[in-house]
Formats: structure tokens, sequence, C-alpha cells
């Protein structure tokens, strides 16, 4: 089924300058990039994104490295897109490996680049898990007129 999805490139992906490489292989994937832009997070734009953390006791931590405050990153920027395509949420999911880098294939985004710093899974990337899941962070991230249909 054709569906959307959101995915981040998350502060440690852009300081180390692995922007070009993780496009490329999101667009290998055969979908379509429907919106992009570049944002500074909000605090409260961070924590809405994470809300299924609440309670988890590396939120803070979490929330501060999406706002680029954490691990001497000091580049407060994140890229956002909405890819679309057949099965986009899974193609995606399984490009960029499990959560934990340690535990990502090697040959996946989070297993290639990822670090586990500090407590923080510094995981590069950030993608749906569920095309419900993507419905509500596109709506977060974007206006509906910022997305081409
Ligand atoms: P996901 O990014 O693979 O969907 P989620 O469980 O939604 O994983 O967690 C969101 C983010 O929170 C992760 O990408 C990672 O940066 C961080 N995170 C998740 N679980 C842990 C943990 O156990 N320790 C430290 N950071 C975590
Ligand atoms: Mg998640």
């Amino acid at each position: 089924m054709k569906e959307r999805t959101l995915i981040l490139i998350k502060p440690d992906a852009i300081s180390k300058r692995l922007t070009g490489i993780i496009i490329d292989r999101i667009e290998r994937l055969g979908l379509d990039m429907k919106a992009a832009k570049v944002i500074a997070a909000t605090e409260e734009l961070a924590r809405k994104h994470y809300s299924n953390l609440e309670g988890t006791p590396f939120l803070e931590n979490v929330i501060a490295f999406m706002l680029g405050n954490f691990n001497g990153i000091e580049d407060h920027r994140i890229y956002a897109f909405v890819y679309e395509g057949e099965n986009a949420v899974e193609k995606i999911r399984a490009e960029i490996g499990s959560t934990n880098p340690e535990n990502a294939l090697p040959y996946t985004i989070r297993g290639s680049f990822g670090a586990l710093k500090n407590g923080v899974m510094q995981n590069c990337v950030h993608a749906s898990a569920s095309p419900l899941e993507a419905e509500r962070e596109i709506a977060l991230w974007f206006k509906p007129e910022e997305v081409l249909k």
C-alpha cells in the first residue's frame, strides 16, 4: 500500500556530515520525497515528537540530543522529510536498522554510523514506526501545504 512516512536526520548525523549518504540510501529504496525542511526543533516540538518516551529515564537526554545540546554536538539543525511510496514505513525502518546502534545490522544506517554515547542512542535518523505514527508526526513537523500531493 502507498503510504507516507516522516524521516528526520538527527543532529549527530548532521554534525558528522552524513546527510548526503543517508539521503542516497533512502532514495535507493525507490520512494519519493514529498517535503523537506531544515529546522531547529523547539523543546515543545521535540517533546511532542517523543511523547512515546514519557516516563523513561532517558527522555531528558533524548530531548537535549534532539535540540543539539548533548555530547558536544554543537549543531542545532534537524533535516525533516516526508517520503511516500509502497510500504514506505517498513522499507525505511529496515534500512535504518534497530534503535540501538550496537544491535543494528552493520549495513544499516544506524549500524554503520550510530553510536551509544553517555546513555543516549545517537542513531542518526528517525523514521516513523507505523503509518498511524507517520501521520501524527508529519502533522507535527509540516503544515499540510508544505507536503506535495
Ligand atoms: P526508534 O527511534 O527506533 O523508533 P524509540 O523507541 O521510538 O525508537 O525511541 C526514540 C529514540 O529515543 C531512539 O531513536 C533513541 O534515540 C532514544 N532511545 C530509545 N530507547 C533508548 C534507550 O533505551 N536508551 C537511550 N536512548 C534511547
Ligand atoms: Mg520511534
